[in-house]
C-alpha cells in the first residue's frame, strides 16, 4: 500500500459520505437543514483534505554548513542488555530488524540488506520536547520501502516501533500512522553525518520521522509492527512517553 492509496482511501471516505447525502436530493436540498448539514459535510471534507496536505508537507532541510558541529543525545545513551551489548560488540552483524504484524510478507532484514536498499539523506533539525534543537543528516531508507517490500496490508493503520532498550525496567515503543509511515522524510536511518550509526544515537536503526517532536524518533529499533489499533499495545497510548508520562501521540511540529 503506498501513501496515495490511502490518501485516496481517506478521500474517497469523504466523498462517499457526501454521495450518501446527494442520493435523491433533488428536493430534499430544498429543506433548509438538509442544505446546512451539505454545507457542513463539505467544510468537513475540505478540512479533511487541507489536514491531509498539512501533514504531507516536508520538513525544513538544511545545508551542511548548517549542521551542529555537537548533536547531544538524549534518553537512552547504551541500552546497555547483555542481548544489545552482544550485538553491538560484532557490529551488529547478528542484528534483525523484523518486520511482522499486518503484513503478508514478514521480513527479518539484516543491517547489511538495510543498507543496500536505496537510501534517502537529509538534513533536519530535531526538536526535542525538553527544549534543544539540533540540526544533523541523516540517512536511510525510506520507512514507506520498507512496509512495501512487507506488504502491508489494507487493514494497518499504524505502525509500531519495539526498541531495545528499558527505562526504569520498561522497554521503549512508539507508533506513528500511516500518514507519517508513507512520508517521504520518514526514514529508518542507519547514518548519522555521513559516519554509521553511533550508539547514543540509537545504533544501528533509528526512526527519523520529521514532522514530529524528538521522543517519536525511536531509537534502537529492533521490530516494527503493522497493526489495526493501539490499544493491545502498551497502556493503550502508543509509546512509553504517552503510556507512563502522559505525553501526546501526534507531537507534529
Ligand atoms: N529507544 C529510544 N528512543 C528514543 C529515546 C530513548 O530514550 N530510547 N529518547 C527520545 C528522545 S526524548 C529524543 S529527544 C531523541 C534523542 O535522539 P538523540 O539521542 O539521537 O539525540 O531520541 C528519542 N528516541
Ligand atoms: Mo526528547
Amino acid at each position: 500500500m503506498s501513501a496515495p492509496i490511502t490518501r485516496r482511501r481517506l478521500v474517497a471516505g469523504g466523498a462517499i459520505g457526501a454521495g450518501v447525502l446527494l442520493t435523491g436530493c433533488d428536493r430534499a436540498i430544498e429543506i433548509p437543514t438538509v442544505r446546512k448539514i451539505l454545507f457542513t459535510g463539505e467544510d468537513m471534507h475540505r478540512g479533511l483534505q487541507r489536514a491531509l496536505t498539512d501533514r504531507r508537507a516536508l520538513a525544513r532541510e538544511f545545508s551542511a554548513a548548517q549542521m551542529s558541529p555537537i548533536f547531544r543525545s538524549n534518553g537512552t545513551r547504551d541500552p546497555g542488555t547483555p542481548a544489545y551489548a552482544a550485538l553491538s560488540a560484532d557490529n551488529f552483524a547478528a542484528y534483525r530488524l523484523t518486520v511482522t504484524g499486518l503484513v503478508n510478507r514478514p521480513l527479518a532484514l539484516s543491517l547489511a540488506q538495510l543498507r543496500s536498499m536505496p537510501a534517502r539523506t537529509q538534513i533536519t533539525r530535531h526538536d526535542c520536547v525538553e527544549g534543544w534543537s539540533a540540526i544533523g543528516k541523516w540517512t536511510g531508507p525510506m520507512l514507506g520501502n520498507v512496509l512495501k517490500l512487507a506488504d502491508i496490508r489494507r487493514d494497518a493503520r499504524y505502525i509500531v516501533f519495539r526498541c531495545a532498550d528499558l527505562i526504569g525496567g520498561k522497554p521503549y515503543y512508539e507508533s506513528i500512522d500511516l500518514i507519517d509511515a508513507f512520508h517521504p522524510q520518514t526514514i529508518l536511518a542507519w547514518g548519522m553525518n555521513d559516519a554509521m550509526l553511533t550508539i547514543p544515537h540509537g545504533a544501528p536503526v533509528r526512526l527519523r520521522v520529521e514532522r514530529q517532536l524528538g521522543y517519536k524518533h525511536a531509537k534502537y529499533v529492533t521490530g516494527i509492527e503493522a497493526v489495526a489499533s493501539l490499544a493491545g499495545i502498551g497502556q493503550g497510548k502508543g509509546g512509553y512517553w504517552e503510556d507512563w508520562v502522559d505525553y501526546d501521540w501526534y507531537a507534529g511540529i
